[in-house]
């Protein structure tokens, strides 16, 4: 099993080099984002309670999102590995992933990091929010609160990632196509020096 985490603060490229990540690799995608936007869309209660956090800039509790993650990795017993989008993003998530995978005897191969400037990523939110009819995109006093959210609470758990030698950053500015080229090198390079 090959299983990757997308790291990086908001707006950062995540989701959009994901797509084509879990094509390339055949790996399956686990967007917390996109998970809790379902839920909202569909209006279900965990959909109102996470919308209320979300409005505000703020992380949707940890037993929520690590309760969808759970019964995504039930869902998918048979995947060849997994892509984590926007997941771990505290302590107590790093922790319960971890966790999680030792159960299915799997383990995180590799973390690789968006890096991209404070000045980049407001330009792509708000650009977002002009289409997307998110409202976590569309205020500038909510996008840096999700920056401050991201360096004090999601920020830190990469030192965990280091000590295990499985993180790596890559610049997140550039083209799309060059960015993922980049991503791609280091997934090739961690999968052969795993077999
Ligand atoms: P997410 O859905 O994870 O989204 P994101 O961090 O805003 O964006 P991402 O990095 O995926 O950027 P994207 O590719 O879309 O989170 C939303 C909210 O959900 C969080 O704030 C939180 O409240 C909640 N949540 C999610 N997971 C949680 C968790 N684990 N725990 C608690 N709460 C959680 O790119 C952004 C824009 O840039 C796009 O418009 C894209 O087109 C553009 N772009 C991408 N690459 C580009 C490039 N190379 N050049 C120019 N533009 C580019």
């Amino acid at each position: 099993m090959f299983n990757l985490i997308l790291f990086g603060p908001p707006g950062s490229g995540k989701g959009t080099q994901s797509q084509k990540l879990v094509e390339k690799y055949a790996l399956v995608h686990l967007s917390t984002g996109n998970l809790l936007r379902e839920e909202i869309a569909n209006r279900t209660p965990l959909g109102l309670e996470a919308k209320n956090f979300i409005d505000k800039g703020q992380l949707v509790p940890d037993e929520v999102v690590i309760g969808m993650i759970d019964s995504c990795l039930e869902h998918h017993k048979k995947a060849s590995g997994f892509l984590f989008d926007g997941f771990p993003r505290t302590s107590a998530q790093a922790d319960a992933l971890d966790k999680l995978l030792l159960l299915k005897k799997t383990e995180i191969a590799l973390v690789i990091s968006l890096e991209v400037t404070e000045e980049e990523l407001v330009k792509r939110l708000l650009n977002r929010g002009k289409t997307s009819g998110r409202s976590d995109d569309t205020d500038e006093v909510i996008i840096h609160q999700r920056f401050a959210v991201y360096r004090n609470e999601t920020a830190p758990i990469a030192e965990h990632y280091k000590r295990l030698r499985k993180f790596q950053s890559i610049k997140g500015e550039g083209t799309v196509e060059e960015i993922f080229n980049l991503v791609c090198q280091a997934i090739d390079k961690r999968m052969k020096s795993m077999v």
